[in-house]
């Protein structure tokens, strides 16, 4: 769908009636290009057709004819989505002779998303529609409560199979959709993840106050025999979505400052907070969607931050002794934001189109935030305190600490500086086809490059336990070898004019970046801890799919001649099975009880290796999870380990 479509069409009348909605153009172009639509017909894409659903009943909540949406995942994987609201009009549509519910169910762009007038603010990446996702789905069937009766219709791959019927009566009001993605379309897998869906829902909740979102998903029971069940609701928005986020970290001060407001008819809405740790935790939303890559909201957010505090120190005085700057990035250390506008006519910009740009939207926030934030610090002078405080500590460090930091940065390592020592290049030079394994210690490093295929294949041992970026100062990370060896050796820098953290992945060495570590617990905690760098430090890298995790094997099973390498115990049971009496089987304890042969085999060789993609879902989940596993709180890493523990019964 081209930008253009998205905007509405002249002469469309000013209030909601069966003829607004516009009928614009055919399916057959959604099936034939689906990516085009809801990006990828993977894992992503699959999850896209129920938050779109979700956000037709969610404009409907936000217009305040809704407050309850429901969502299940059935049996047989199909979803149904319910809600309270209007319910979709049924009329003839006065263009196109058909019942409304079957335009906005089977012609694209349909669905009154091209009203400017109308309330219209959610929009799922795409916004593309609910009849995108009938296109895409084998089946779906629409049931709507309106008018006293209950209507429905259903479609075959968006083509409808009889004219809406009335089937009963009903004095309630709403829409009910229930739709089976095709597997024609969606060949990897058709299978939802459930911590997907409720993670969405769940940031729905938080970003839509006072709207209930249930989810049920009958494919699994719990102890009493109930289908899995959450629902989610949110009395008070992002000051609770703050809490959320850092109910693993520790305070800094004791309230989360939040403000609701119009700035030249931009709804905005922030709320923050600092803690005591050295990560800088900023969520951007525009309408309801995750602005990865920020944009003009989160700029005006950071200036309004910015030149608020600066006021506030300086005119208190809390400067005077200080003897160098203090820059952008110190101000948002230990800070966890949220940032949520709406915007009519968003224009979306950068790599993933998650980058806001509309221009007017900065200073609508920035004056927002410096409004509430200056009000704040008068009124809570103990906090202002303490949170100057912080940031000047963050720049006394950043200050002691900037040769360290300069070692990373774009100038000094473009000017020359080797490749680390400890580097096994390969020859490739077109870094699209060149992969670097990340291996934990020195003799599973040797391994590994016997193994290899040095033409594409690089190897970077590390030395046991990298840093816990979660714990630790910036300046600490850039100073620490391990890490710095990773940036010289993946040729990422960081520094740009705008942004002294922005990250240079333009001459990325390898566009392939396999962390392989022992299948045990140790080794996934060393995995882990490369990962909360990547997250932290280099999340573009995992965003745009460079970041992989090797599958080493956990058995050899042998017999005479015959040999075979398993995964789990299933496999390595049926594999003993196979060969009947006498099969020895030898446990991989760790990487390096392989020989170089072996190594290849199972875990390097393209041709034969699983590699498993690292994706983040969501970032919000993301972050306290990470927060959660390399932060100080205990009890809730536990529990999160015992829940979604694979290798617990390995070393136990
Ligand atoms: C257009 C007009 C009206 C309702 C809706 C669309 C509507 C769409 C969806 C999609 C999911 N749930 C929905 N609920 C309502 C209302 C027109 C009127 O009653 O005046």
């Amino acid at each position: 769908m081209s930008e253009e479509q998205n905007k509405p069409l002249e002469g469309t009348p000013k209030s909601y009636s069966e003829d607004s909605i516009q009928a614009l153009e055919g399916m057959e172009h959604v099936r034939m290009r689906p990516s085009m639509y809801i990006g990828d017909v993977g894992v992503r894409g699959l999850h896209h057709l129920v938050y779109e659903v979700v956000d037709n009943s969610i404009d409907e909540a936000l217009g305040g004819y809704c407050d309850t949406i429901s969502v299940i995942i059935n049996e047989d994987n199909s979803v149904t989505v319910e809600d309270n609201g209007r319910g979709i009009p049924v009329g003839i549509h006065k263009k196109e002779g058909v019942s409304a519910l079957e335009v906005v169910m089977t012609k694209i762009g349909a669905g009154g998303k091209f009203d400017k007038d109308s309330y219209k603010v959610s929009g799922g990446l795409h916004g593309v529609g609910v009849s995108c996702v009938n296109a895409l789905s084998s089946h779906l069937k629409a049931t709507v409560y309106r008018e006293g009766k209950i209507w429905e219709q259903e479609y075959e791959r968006g083509k409808s199979l009889y004219p809406v019927r009335a089937v009963g009566e009903s004095d309630k009001t709403g829409t009910l959709v229930t739709f089976h993605p095709d597997e024609q379309i969606f060949q990897q897998t058709i299978e939802f993840s459930y911590d997907t869906l409720a993670g969405r829902m769940r940031e729905l909740a938080f970003l839509n106050k006072k709207i209930r979102i249930n989810l049920t998903d009958k494919r699994y029971l719990d102890k009493e025999g109930n289908p899995v069940f959450e629902s989610f609701y949110s009395e008070e928005g992002l000051k609770e979505f703050i809490k959320f986020l850092d109910g693993n970290r520790e305070m800094l001060i004791n309230n989360v400052i939040s403000l609701e407001t119009d700035k030249n008819d931009i709804p905005v809405e922030v709320a923050m907070t600092y803690n005591t740790s050295f990560t800088e935790n900023l969520h951007s939303y525009v309408n309801n969607i995750n602005t990865h890559e920020g944009g003009t909201h989160l700029a005006g957010f950071r200036r309004g931050l910015t030149s608020t505090l600066k006021k506030y120190a300086e005119t208190t005085g809390m400067l005077d002794k200080l003897k160098f700057e203090i820059s952008g990035d110190d101000f948002r250390e230990g800070l966890t934001a949220v940032i949520s506008v709406k915007v009519q006519e968003p224009q979306f910009e950068g790599q993933t189109k998650t980058k806001l740009g509309n221009r007017e939207v900065t200073s609508a926030v920035s004056q927002a935030v410096s409004e509430m934030l200056e009000i704040y610090l008068e009124e809570n002078p103990a906090d202002a305190k303490t949170i100057v405080q912080k940031v000047i500590l963050a720049a006394t460090a950043r200050h002691a600490a900037r040769k360290a930091r300069e070692l990373v940065q774009r100038k000094t390592v473009m000017s020359g500086g080797g490749l680390p020592g400890k580097l096994s290049d390969c020859s490739e030079q077109d870094p699209t086809k060149c992969e670097i394994f990340l291996v934990e210690g020195d003799s599973a490093g040797g391994t590994a490059k016997q193994g290899r295929d040095r033409n594409f294949q690089a190897i970077l041992p590390l030395r046991g336990k990298i840093l816990n970026v979660e714990k630790a100062m910036q300046h600490k990370v850039f100073d620490n070898e391990e890490i710095r060896n990773i940036y010289t050796a993946f040729g990422v820098t960081i520094g740009t004019e705008e942004d002294s953290k922005a990250l240079n992945l333009e001459k990325l060495r390898y566009h392939k970046v396999v962390i392989m570590c022992d299948a045990d617990v140790d080794g996934s905690h060393i995995a882990t801890l490369i990962l909360t760098f990547f997250f932290r430090y280099m999340r573009e890298l995992i965003e745009q799919g460079h970041v992989f995790i090797a599958t080493p094997p956990l058995y050899l099973v042998k017999k005479g001649s015959k040999k075979a390498y398993a995964w789990n115990d299933k496999e390595r049971d049926a594999l003993i099975a196979e060969y009947g009496q006498g099969a020895a089987i030898q446990r991989y304890k760790g990487l390096g009880e392989m020989n170089a042969e072996q190594l290849w085999d199972t875990t390097m060789d393209p041709s034969t290796r699983t590699l498993r993609q690292v994706t983040i879902d969501s970032l919000s989940e993301a972050d306290r999870v990470f927060s959660m596993l390399m932060g100080d709180e205990v009890p809730p890493r536990r529990e999160f380990i015992e829940k979604n523990a694979s290798y617990a019964n390995i070393d136990a």
